[in-house]
């Protein structure tokens, strides 16, 4: 590839840890002959990172997905519950599996985050809770959000699963709300190649889910509950441990390149990106910009295929929203005329490359490549019929099985 990377360059690649010390944690897993069903690797896991997240409760999990389904049972959540179209699939679905309705809500233009003003419309005698998502690592306005719920005594379970290290006003994010579920995905900053965890404030709430992930089990003789398998086992809690002790190397690589993309792209008219408030400690999750079609002269969707030429990978996180996935689509709360602006940051949202392997080099040639598709508007036709590539369809079947007795 001549005129871009000669190697493709992924939205991420995970950080992994030195192979002679992974291997000196194998051995000693092997030598204790404990794989699973939380050993000791779980508990030093859980303890350094109930301190690194400074929270109060904190329970592993074998992902996110799980973690969160574990939250929405041990909250006896049910009916409906208000979320974000705005999010990846496992948020809704999380619901739909539990047999709540997916209420969606519009977002904040800024950070993307589900807007405070718009939920307490979308409350009905049935709403249980509110499940808001720290999108791309922003936080909630957790404020007003707090004061909705305690107005209607409504639940609050915060999507982390990007958020893992972000402090607000010097307090860790999962301190907001019943329950926090933080994502350990191969692709999160923090990562146990799968994981997750719940944070809490509540000890009893914290052994609910110790139990829940645990099949409901007490002892030898007592199944207390309908759980599920829900553990992370040694192996994930090893490479959990060595990657947290790299981890704040990794988060100055990051911002340094957060950086060097901002001060690229601030002059590129038709590109915008989000920076959070004072008072919030990012953690370098992702690097995420709007393209402007009417400033830029070219569509998210040209951008992201002609990058691809180049041998870039970006990502359309988080397109196409939930609200329009066909199990969702149907539903009341779905209608676009209901999510002004959910439905058109998905049009022009990009996660552009951000890992601590990047060079400042690699990310300025990203940045110039990108700011080379800029034209003056009238150079290009509208997007349906542009040059620069196909505008992606939203087609597929129509509303699948899950949603259909929400
Ligand atoms: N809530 C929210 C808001 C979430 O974003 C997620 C997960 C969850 C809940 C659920 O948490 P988990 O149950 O996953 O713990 C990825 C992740 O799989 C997913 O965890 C994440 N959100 C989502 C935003 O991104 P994909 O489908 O984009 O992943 P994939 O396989 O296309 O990977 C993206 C890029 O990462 C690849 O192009 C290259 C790189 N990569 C990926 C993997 C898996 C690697 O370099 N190495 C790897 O091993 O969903």
């Amino acid at each position: 590839m001549s005129k871009g990377f000669a190697y493709p360059i992924y939205v991420t690649r995970p950080l992994l840890p030195d192979l002679n010390r992974l291997q000196a944690k194998m051995a000693e897993i092997w030598e204790s002959k404990w794989l699973t069903n939380c050993g000791s690797q779980h508990a030093r896991l859980e303890e350094r990172l109930t301190g690194y997240l400074g929270v109060p409760c904190l329970s592993l999990f074998n992902n996110g997905t799980i973690a969160l389904l574990t939250a929405c049972q041990a909250l006896g959540l049910s009916g409906e519950v208000i979320t974000t179209p705005f999010t990846f699939a496992a948020t809704p679905h999380v619901l739909a599996w539990s047999n709540i309705r997916p209420v969606f809500c519009d977002i904040d233009p800024h950070s993307l985050n589900i807007d405070p003003a718009r939920i307490e419309p979308l409350i009905t005698r049935r709403t249980s809770a509110i499940m808001p998502v720290h999108v791309f690592g922003h936080p909630c306005d957790v404020d007003s959000i707090r004061d909705i719920a305690d107005k209607h005594r409504l639940k609050v379970v915060y999507d982390a699963a990007h958020a893992c290290g972000v402090g607000l006003n010097g307090v860790g994010i999962g301190n907001f709300g019943d329950v926090t579920m933080f994502s350990f995905h191969a692709t999160k900053l923090f990562h146990t190649v799968e994981g997750g965890a719940l944070a809490c404030k509540d000890g009893c709430l914290k052994e609910n889910f110790e139990l829940l992930k645990n099949f409901g089990i007490q002892d030898e003789d007592t199944v207390l509950l309908p759980g599920i398998n829900g553990k992370m086992n040694e192996v994930q809690a090893a490479i959990g441990l060595l990657v947290l002790d790299e981890l704040a190397a990794e988060q100055a690589r990051r911002k340094r390149l957060i950086e060097t993309y901002a001060n690229c792209l601030r002059p590129v008219e038709g590109v915008s990106f989000y920076r959070d408030p004072i008072g919030v400690d990012y953690n370098g999750q992702y690097f995420v910009v709007r393209i402007s079609e009417k400033e830029f002269g070219c569509s998210r969707d040209q951008v992201y295929e002609k990058l691809k030429e180049y041998n870039v990978f970006a990502r359309k996180y988080f397109h196409p929203l939930c609200s329009d996935f066909p199990s969702y689509r149907r539903l009341p709360s779905a209608n676009h005329a209901n999510l002004p602006v959910a439905a058109q940051v998905a049009r022009e949202v990009l996660s552009l490359p951000l890992f601590g392997e990047l060079t400042t080099a690699q990310v300025e040639k990203i940045c110039s490549i990108l700011a080379s598709f800029r034209r003056p508007l009238k150079a290009y036709p509208p997007a349906s019929q542009g040059s620069c590539g196909k505008g992606a369809a939203d087609s597929g079947p129509d509303a699948g099985k899950l949603i259909s007795n929400l």
